[in-house]
């Protein structure tokens, strides 16, 4: 394959809601540009970037996919990325590497959740973008409906470059408001090749309506080419292109383009403007001042291969064979077998130059995120900042033995997957996991199984309760035993008291006359600290106590520590039901975002799940609200919130320290832990 250098580069983000046509766009992009050889389709499984079997089996994206399409001597890298929130980390991936983006939107649907989502993600990222309205020729498709719901709901700044002419089944043509040609495509249209032809009479109004506002709105952001445009003067084609495109990467407008990646209609003026209005690697500040820079975004598993890694260069030129250094974990990499990625296909290059995407298998110690530079001159970018996890599960292997595996498996998927991360709790006995949300879990546990082999499922994640007392209460642990020869005996008196939440355990020597000699005193401290590890209403450990111990007797002989450590334990278990256990429950506060309309909704289920509302407050579009709730309340939160806010609700949580559970609750739990004893005993 040939070598491109910077200037005949671009880096494209293909972004938008789930089921928009990205993937499909893509796929046509590539094959009519001539350099994928097959038209895929969703339906069969055959699109270049949807080629996993779980993205397959669902006929949706899960992970970002890389492909290239040559047209106009330039090389377009083309990064298809998944548009169910659950996936999100792929879209930063992928809108990290890229220099612009396509936002795709749905001729039936319009702004939807996700639309919004990446919107917001592109102004963080200063990207200049387009937008493609696809599915064109899907029944009760309507342009302009979607042109109206862009302006009123996404950016006023939009401005349709094109007219598609006939609707739904009826869509064969698009009007180009650049050249002032009608494209008409015939039926059997294969790569995206037409007729030019008049513009159909009834389309002329239109067309002047918006070849006007076209021009005017290019014009506006340009004082040259408003003097001229007011004076009547002629523009010619290259100046309002350059127009254009400077207007474009300011984000003072954005072109509105439509076709059909099914039917390859609008595929060729999409590949030609994304060549002349996106900006090349050349024209981008690198982000860092160094002879080489490249930034890993993405690391794939991939079947007989291993680990795939994809890079962006930034600056320098890395050839098939180079030593590159990884500074976040100071190792030299060799770049053996270097390629760019057409789909699952990997085609070999002798050379990738600043700017462009590669993709190198079997890296020692390369992670996403990760800087690529000389190691004279080390440099690391700053992290990719990948969303934080919002909802946790416990999983378990269903298979005795693979308990080892299932942690290695877990390991390299966190290591493939940034917005996922485990760990291991000794206290609940459980692996956890965090991640984006059940859908996200879901491949998580096919992923375990189909390349580690494990077996896997979600269970509910065990919750960490305490106790506590809440009054004081005093009384004897006596231990003594005498079974010939030497006895044991130990005796302490002692006094509980309640501590303030959080502060955890005291104990204070209040022994006088020495009663107990000094040296035995630490071991009833021990016996208590043990004795209330165990609880003494569900077997959860008890805090925020103080214990005094004022009183005991001891034996010349028999004394020793053990005996006295016993005589802690049963002291604890004495007093401790005196005085009055309470179960503790941890809290979270959560904070949730969601649009009014479904803010009571939103509220209800806080208050549903035991949440006590703090307040609410406007942000942005959407209302926060902050909330103190239980737990064990929590469980697939997230999940609700999706159906309750119709996948427009975000959420957040963090820890909250612990409250008295009420009465029925503590039942509940005091309960499930005697079955568990009883179990287990
Ligand atoms: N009629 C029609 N269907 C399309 C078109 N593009 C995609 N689709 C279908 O719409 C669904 C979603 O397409 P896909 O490319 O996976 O969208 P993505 O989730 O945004 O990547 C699939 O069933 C496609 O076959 C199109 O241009 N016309
Ligand atoms: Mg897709």
């Amino acid at each position: 394959m040939k070598v491109y250098g910077s200037s005949a580069i671009r880096n494209v983000a293909f972004v938008g809601h789930g089921a928009s046509g990205k993937t499909s766009l893509v796929d046509a992009l590539a094959f009519v540009s001539g350099s994928s050889r097959r038209h895929g389709s969703i339906k069969d499984g055959t699109t270049l970037t949807d080629y996993s079997p779980d993205e397959i089996d669902r006929k949706h994206g899960i992970n970002l996919g890389l492909g290239y399409a040559e047209w106009l001597d330039t090389k377009i890298n083309l990064i298809d990325t998944p548009g169910y929130l659950d996936y999100f980390g792929e879209v930063v991936s992928g809108l990290h590497a890229a220099d612009a983006a396509v936002v795709v939107l749905s001729g039936t649907g319009g702004v939807e959740v996700g639309t919004e989502k990446v919107w917001e993600l592109c102004d963080e990222l200063h990207l200049p973008r387009v937008l493609f309205v696809s599915l064109m020729d899907k029944e009760h498709a309507d342009f302009q409906r979607v042109f109206d719901d862009v302006k009123a709901h996404l950016t006023p700044k939009v401005v349709p470059v094109e007219i598609p002419v006939g609707d739904g089944h009826d869509f064969h043509g698009i009007i180009n408001l650049f050249s002032g040609h009608c494209h008409f495509y015939k039926k059997g249209t294969k790569t995206g090749e037409y007729d030019i032809v008049p513009i159909p009479p009834e389309y002329e109004p239109l067309f002047r309506q918006y070849s006007e506002q076209l021009t005017e709105a290019v014009a506006s952001t340009d004082d040259e080419l408003i003097e001229r445009y007011l004076g009547g003067a002629e523009i010619s084609r290259d100046a309002f292109i350059r127009a254009i495109k400077r207007a474009l990467i300011a984000g003072e407008i954005v072109p509105l383009f439509c076709g059909s990646g099914d039917l390859t209609y609008g595929t060729r003026t999409l590949l030609k403007k994304m060549v002349e209005l996106f900006p090349s690697p050349a024209e981008i500040q690198p982000p860092v001042d160094a002879p080489l820079v490249g930034r890993v975004f993405k690391t794939l598993s991939e079947p007989h291969v291993g680990d795939v890694t994809l890079f962006r260069l930034y600056t320098g030129d890395v050839r098939n064979g180079s030593e590159v250094f990884n500074a976040e974990h100071e190792t030299i990499e060799k770049l053996h077998h270097l390629s760019v990625q057409q789909g699952k296909e990997r085609l070999e290059v002798e050379r990738i130059s600043a700017g462009d995407i590669g993709s190198v298998a079997k890296l020692k110690d390369t992670h996403t995120g990760d800087t690529f530079c000389w190691r004279e001159a080390p440099v690391r970018l700053p992290p990719i900042p990948f969303p934080a996890a919002v909802a946790t599960s416990a999983v378990i292997v269903k298979q005795r033995g693979e308990e080892d595996k299932l942690a290695a498996g877990l390991h390299k998927l966190h290591e493939e997957d940034p917005t996922f991360h485990f760990e291991y709790s000794s206290e609940l006995s459980q692996t956890l996991i965090h991640g984006m949300g059940e859908r996200h879990f879901d491949t998580i546990l096919n992923r375990l199984e189909r390349k580690f082999g494990v077996h896997a499922e979600l269970v509910r994640p065990r919750i960490a309760y305490r106790e506590t007392i809440k009054s004081r209460a005093e009384g004897q642990g006596k231990h003594k035993k005498q079974s010939g020869g030497k006895g044991q005996y130990g005796d302490c008196w002692i006094r509980m008291a309640p501590l303030p939440r959080g502060s955890g355990y005291t104990f204070e020597n209040e022994i006088v006359g020495g009663v107990i000699p000094g040296k035995f005193i630490p071991a009833v401290d021990r016996g208590i600290q043990e004795a209330a590890v165990r609880g003494v209403i569900a077997g959860y450990p008890l805090v925020d106590f103080k214990v005094e111990c004022y009183d005991g007797s001891y034996h010349d002989v028999d004394s020793n520590e053990m005996s006295f450590k016993l005589a802690g334990i049963l002291a604890f278990r004495n007093v401790a039901p005196k005085a009055r256990p309470v179960l503790l429950e941890p809290l979270m506060e959560v904070e949730t975002w969601a649009p009014d309309d479904v803010l009571g909704d939103v509220m209800g289920d806080l208050s549903a799940r035991r949440g006590h509302i703090l307040g609410t407050e406007q942000d942005g579009r959407l209302t926060k609200v902050r909330a103190i709730v239980p737990e064990a309340e929590l469980y697939k939160y997230s999940t609700t919130l999706h159906s309750i806010t119709h996948g427009r609700g975000t959420h957040r949580q963090k820890r909250h320290g612990y409250a008295e559970a009420p009465p029925e609750i503590t039942s509940k739990v005091a309960e499930e832990n005697q079955k568990e004893e009883l179990q287990t005993a």
